[in-house]
């Protein structure tokens, strides 16, 4: 549960890709059991779904044709946010292997992903990859109707808030609305972009760019993490579909209804990775002779990783006496294993870091600490807590949450965060040193700025970054929410209106 119980007027109704865990078997007993997922959306999201007694929809990780059948109750030792969340209260979409496999990865990860970061040279476009995300999310749009009905023949006189989640359902939004107004359910319908939206110049690339953007207007209100985005999705609408548009309180008029356009920054559970942190095993002894440098990315060509491990390289070989006294830690998280593209930027990274550590190691030292994997959360934050600088400079990032969570776990000596001003956090997180990752030399002037910045800087910086990350935090983010949707209970109100520092 969080910190401070956020309480909703209205029964949420989640709709995403992916449920809040996923559902494996347990390899001793073949019985159906929840793994978790740590995201800061689900530990925000999920307790609010608990408490308004709403329900999520989404696909569960596996194709029901594999043999699931039914979703697993938690386990009684269950304590993570989604504890609660009664087998009823899930919705799994059941979907066919080879629509899933044309809307999933044909369509948002070979499309959407790269045009939305600004790569559409990476961006492949083709129909019936389109046409198989229309069908999927039509499949989504009709179980949430049927959650209305469930939700209304309980309380007939709730007004249910359903919230749509990124890039994979853009198109849900109208067939939700035609179907309820067609039954007089009345609804509350949320949109929420976790990657960034782009200018028009990108947008208009999509061949189908008037159907996305009137399936994205389908919703009452439409949250992106920063200003930018909103301004990007206003024009858009005003240059493609000629909407009537105010930019300065970001409404958008369409089909006879007013949409309104919200910055949400979306944050992280601040305080518990401070405990996290508090309770995380050391791992660097002594700063004076050891100086860690992290990236925590997961692998994908947008968070810049080869640009990154080419300014470390300039670094030592600009800056020799780093060489024995610094390391630089990446942990890379596999992603998206079976697409071509990610294989191919794994086997550059391998080779890369190969070469550097060939390069420079000696006896007793090697500059790069790879791994190619998952760590714990405590790990983590031990890392996050022990690192004197952390590298978060993707070519592009919605918001990046890296970036937050080591803010958060800097509870003893203050190290520094470098943030490409690519990612959204780069708007708002301004005692970081900011850094462009395309410019090598530059990059490797910064990293060593950051590691020979003196301790009063550093302390200061780091003091104005956790006050403002501790009070924007993904509570903040839902309250935001639910209050820009007219759901917050009055309780809440006054906390959100706490101006940011
Ligand atoms: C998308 C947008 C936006 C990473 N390695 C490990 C691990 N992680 C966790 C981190 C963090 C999360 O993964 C990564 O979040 P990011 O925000 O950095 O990036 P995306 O996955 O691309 O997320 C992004 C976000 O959605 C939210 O809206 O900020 O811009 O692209 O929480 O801690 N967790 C563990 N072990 C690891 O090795 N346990």
């Amino acid at each position: 549960m969080p910190l401070h119980p956020i309480h909703s007027t209205s029964p949420m109704i989640v709709v995403a890709n992916r449920l809040p865990f996923i559902i494996s078997k347990d390899p001793e007993n073949g019985k159906l059991i929840r793994k978790q997922c740590a995201g800061g959306l689900v530990t925000a999201v999920a307790p609010v779904v608990v408490e308004t007694g709403g329900l999520w929809v989404g696909w569960p990780g596996v194709h029901l044709e594999d043999g699931i059948v039914e979703i697993p109750e938690s386990d009684p030792e269950d304590k993570s946010p989604t504890a609660g969340l009664k087998s009823s209260q899930v919705v799994p979409v059941d979907l066919h292997k080879q629509v899933f496999d044309d809307y999933y990865n044909g369509c948002c990860n070979a499309c959407f992903w790269p045009l939305f970061h600004s790569m559409p040279d990476r961006a492949v476009f083709q129909g019936d990859k389109w046409e198989a995300y229309k069908t999927v999310n039509q499949e989504f749009a009709a179980l949430t109707v049927e959650a209305v009905r469930r939700l209304k023949k309980k309380s007939p006189n709730d007004v249910p808030l359903i919230w749509l989640h990124d890039y994979h359902l853009m198109l849900a939004a109208n067939h939700i609305r035609a179907a309820c107004e067609l039954e007089g359910l009345e609804i509350k319908l949320a949109f929420f972009l976790h990657i960034p939206f782009p200018s028009w110049d990108i947008v208009r690339l999509f061949p189908w760019d008037d159907e996305l953007l009137q399936g994205i207007l389908g919703c009452d209100s439409i949250g992106f993490h920063i200003e930018d985005y909103c301004l990007n999705f206003i024009d858009c609408c005003k240059r493609r579909l000629g909407c009537r548009v105010d930019r300065e309180y970001r409404l958008v008029e369409h089909n006879m209804r007013t949409v309104s356009v919200n910055h949400l920054p979306i944050s992280i559970p601040y305080d518990r990775f401070v405990k996290l942190a508090e309770s995380a095993p050391v791992v660097v002894k002594n700063r004076a002779k050891e100086q860690l440098l992290l990236g925590v990315d997961r692998l994908d060509y947008t968070k810049g990783l080869v640009h990154r491990i080419k300014a470390f390289e300039r670094l030592l070989e600009k800056y020799p006496e780093h060489r024995n006294n610094v390391t630089f830690l990446q942990v890379a998280v596999p992603s998206r294993t079976d697409v071509k593209e990610y294989q191919e930027l794994k086997e550059e990274l391998d080779q890369l870091i190969g070469s550097v550590n060939g390069k420079f190691s000696t006896a007793n030292w090697s500059p790069i600490r790879y791994i190619y994997g998952c760590v714990s959360q405590d790990q983590l934050a031990a890392f996050y807590r022990d690192a004197s600088v952390c590298v978060v400079t993707p070519l592009r990032d919605g918001m990046n949450l890296v970036a937050k969570e080591f803010v958060a776990c800097q509870t003893r000596e203050p190290g520094v965060l470098l943030l490409s001003p690519f990612a959204g956090a780069g708007n708002s997180m301004h005692e970081a040193l900011l850094v462009n990752p395309y410019e090598t030399n530059e990059f490797a002037e910064i990293l060593n700025r950051a590691l020979t910045m003196p301790k009063d800087e550093r302390e200061l910086r780091m003091r104005q970054l956790r006050r403002r990350e501790k009070h924007l935090d993904v509570n903040f983010w839902l309250r935001s929410f639910l209050k820009s949707v007219d759901c917050l209970a009055d309780s809440n109100r006054s906390a959100s209106r706490i101006l940011p520092l």
